[in-house]
């Protein structure tokens, strides 16, 4: 009997802990990428994950917190679609010390509502594109479009703020026209149009920054469809480094892209392994690299290399 009862508990201690996951939807490859990964991550470590696709709607992903919590699962995973409006659901999960790890985006929210957050400084990434443009035209004059993310999301707000810092002593570059394409490759597309026919044909646009491949993938479609050339006649520069932005630069047809992991739930469940294991607690913010990719960093490789990534 005694025997029965240690097997007992030592099946009840290795049994599998349970994480809830809150994703936003799939509206870019990366997100997708992101997803899948999870995904893979969660199975390797014999983590059992409940995930939640909210379709792009802060209320699905709120009643999500608040099913997981229900549930009493042993952590939460966000992928917070805006900044604001988490406090009261987050507060609920602290109150049954369910640790919340957020991924890719920030909250504007007290840091005791998460444990930590994994992702890129994105207002850093911004810079980066920025800095790229400011390099390439050396001094010429360059009027800039922009496509922005999601309107309201975290890295929406800062990726422009970080392009902006980086072309503010730089009065050759310029933004001419700002618009949200909700980080999807046909918003993209569709808001590519409408600065195209706003200026001139495209003839007075320099350059494309776009907050994500996606939708500098869908631009320069529309950019073909002016009959312009991509990366030639409008530089692009974006940032996340999906495959399919790595092909158009094979291509010719992209100039850049700021690279962005999709594996961020790698570092999230090595937290979340340590917290189990014994108490570790981890710092407020697990930043991810940003490196820029150009089409002198052999795309057709790199777009090789992506397509075993998740994606
Ligand atoms: O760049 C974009 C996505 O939050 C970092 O969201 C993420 C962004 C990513 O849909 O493609």
């Amino acid at each position: 009997l005694a025997g029965v009862a240690a097997f007992t508990l030592a099946a009840t201690a290795a049994s599998a802990q349970t994480v809830g996951f809150s994703q936003i939807g799939s509206e870019s490859g990366w997100r997708a990428a992101e997803t899948t990964l999870t995904k893979q991550q969660a199975e390797e470590r014999g983590i059992d994950l409940k995930f939640s696709d909210a379709q792009q709607k802060q209320e699905n992903q709120i009643a999500a917190i608040r099913a997981f919590v229900a549930q009493g699962v042993d952590a939460i995973l966000l992928a917070p679609v805006v900044a604001t409006g988490w406090d009261s659901a987050l507060e609920e999960a602290k109150d049954y010390d369910i640790p919340v790890i957020l991924l890719d985006r920030q909250i504007d929210a007290s840091d005791d509502l998460y444990m930590t957050a994994v992702g890129a400084d994105s207002v850093h990434e911004g810079e980066v594109a920025g800095g790229w443009l400011v390099d390439t035209v050396d001094g010429k004059d360059c009027n800039v479009v922009e496509l922005q993310g999601t309107t309201g999301s975290s890295v929406a707000i800062e990726r422009k703020e970080g392009f902006e810092k980086a072309i503010a002593d730089h009065p050759n570059v310029t933004i001419i026209r700002s618009q949200t394409g909700d980080f999807t490759r046909s918003g993209g597309k569709e808001v590519m149009e409408s600065f195209i026919q706003a200026e001139n044909g495209g003839e007075n646009i320099c350059a494309l920054f776009s907050h994500n491949d996606d939708m500098a993938v869908g631009a320069i479609q529309a950019i073909k469809e002016a009959g312009l050339k991509p990366g030639e006649d409008i530089l692009t520069v974006s940032i996340d480094g999906v495959p399919d932005y790595f092909q158009a630069m094979a291509n010719g047809e992209a100039n850049a892209t700021v690279e962005l992991t999709p594996n961020m739930a790698g570092p999230a469940f090595d937290v979340l392994e340590a917290y189990w294991a014994d108490g570790t607690m981890p710092e407020k913010f697990i930043q991810t690299d940003s490196k820029i990719y150009t089409q002198a960093d052999d795309p057709t490789a790199e777009y090789e290399r992506r397509k075993g990534l998740g994606y």
